[in-house]
């Protein structure tokens, strides 16, 4: 049907962002037989890692030890006190804990920490898996799953996941950045590799990530990279991204994705909480796409910085798909800008955002912000075409919307979505 009238597009633009279901493609959820990996309620909500750093700002005279050492609700505790209480809870990651708990359906203005506790004693893991999946219309959740992980590889040897709405990816950082250390834990896996890449270690490397591949059955590889990344160099993780990395991704027809721009343990201190941001070279991203044509990239980079110039690199070469506003651009701001200046120069060939969920309930809050932010910059480019006499059927903005929560995502990986 056309719509004719603007209030009429602006109305179902809003409501078909809010009700269309996602896939998510980079979070650090689990399905429920991952066990103790999936995280999930208001002591997890309050110690995510956002909540730390911002903590310790207010805290000056707090030891990091004393806080180490604090149990869970301990450090929940003591995070609610100083940012929900002491302070007003309007940082993003701050106010995601309270969209949480008001679409939960609690009374947030009671602010009773006990409440929402008793709550969460009585759940299931199953049954709220199902409401926050349902409540935050996510209809598939991209996990990162690493082979190094000896509890996680334990999963993976029962069968790994059971639940449809989760599959894998296969994350590789230890592979690509610090092989130092990670070279006997392949060792320990039964790859006969040397620690100077001699011998049979190239062809080991990739019989492992094609085991790997066999057993998770990833949508992709995926690795964070730091920001003086550099392509091409003389270097370990060079070497194994050309020799190992590009040719399986060929052979098992999976994307590589690349995740640019962090400076890890800039304050070891703070642990998961410690990383950092830093700008990154575009040329590094270009010379690799351009290189491998025939290879899938997804990318996704840190730094506010380098959005333009990626977005750029995108229009360049087809086998690039820019995906998401990462970690610290995760902030409504940020969204804005990226997803405007996005769509501006790609079109509906860009994934607008993925949630990088650590805790279940947090999909309530990452996609609602975001759903809200993907339906303004919508309706003003819907609206700029409405100006001109040019009109859209609701089909048609069903049609674009599903792209941008997940269609595009599909059709790049050249696989059905399972769901439909
Ligand atoms: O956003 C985060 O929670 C970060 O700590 C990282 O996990 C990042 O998203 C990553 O995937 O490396
Ligand atoms: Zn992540």
């Amino acid at each position: 049907m056309t719509i004719q009238s603007k209030e009429q597009l602006l109305s179902f633009v809003s409501e078909t962002v809010k009700t269309t279901p996602v896939t998510d493609i980079h979070t650090h959820l689990f399905a429920e037989s991952f066990g103790d990996l999936l995280l999930w309620g208001v002591d997890e909500l309050l110690t995510y890692h956002y909540l730390i750093a911002e903590t310790f700002r207010f805290r000056p005279d707090l030891s990091y030890d004393a806080f180490w050492q604090m149990s869970k609700q301990e450090q929940a505790d003591l995070i609610w006190q100083t940012l929900f209480i002491e302070h007003t809870p309007y940082s993003e990651a701050c106010r995601g804990v309270v969209t949480v708990l008001n679409r939960l359906g609690f009374d947030v203005s009671k602010r009773d920490l006990e409440e929402y506790r008793t709550y969460f004693r009585n759940v299931k893991a199953s049954d709220y898996i199902n409401r926050i999946l349902e409540l935050a219309k996510v209809k598939t959740v991209v996990m990162t799953n690493d082979p190094f992980d000896a509890y996680e590889r334990g999963v993976w040897e029962k069968g790994g996941s059971t639940d449809s709405r989760f599959l894998a990816a296969l994350r590789i950082d230890p592979l690509l950045n610090l092989w130092d250390t990670s070279w006997t834990k392949l060792v320990e896996q039964g790859y006969q590799v040397q620690q100077d890449l001699s011998g049979e270690t190239m062809a080991e490397i990739r019989r492992f990530l094609k085991d790997w591949i066999g057993r998770m059955n990833p949508l992709y590889m995926a690795v964070s990279l730091p920001n003086d990344f550099a392509y091409p160099e003389d270097s370990v993780r060079v070497r194994i991204i050309d020799e190992c990395i590009i040719p399986v991704a060929r052979e098992a027809d999976i994307p590589f994705a690349m995740m640019i721009g962090v400076k890890r343990k800039v304050n070891p201190s703070l642990k998961d909480a410690g990383d950092s941001v830093g700008k990154s070279d575009i040329g590094t991203v270009e010379r690799i796409v351009s290189k491998y044509q025939d290879v899938k990239f997804l990318v996704t980079m840190l730094s506010r910085e380098n959005q333009h110039e990626l977005a750029v690199t995108a229009r360049k070469n087809r086998n690039l798909l820019v995906f998401g506003c990462w970690w610290f651009l995760n902030n409504p701001s940020l969204i804005e800008e990226i997803t405007r200046m996005r769509l501006e120069l790609l079109g509906g060939s860009v994934i607008p955002q993925h949630s990088d969920c650590r805790i279940l309930d947090q999909l309530l809050y990452k996609w609602d912000h975001s759903r809200g932010i993907i339906a303004k910059v919508l309706c003003d480019k819907y609206g700029d075409l409405f100006d001109t006499g040019w009109r859209l059927t609701e089909e048609e903005i069903r049609r674009d919307v599903e792209d941008l929560l997940g269609g595009v995502f599909w059709k790049f990986l050249g696989k059905p979505d399972p769901t439909l």
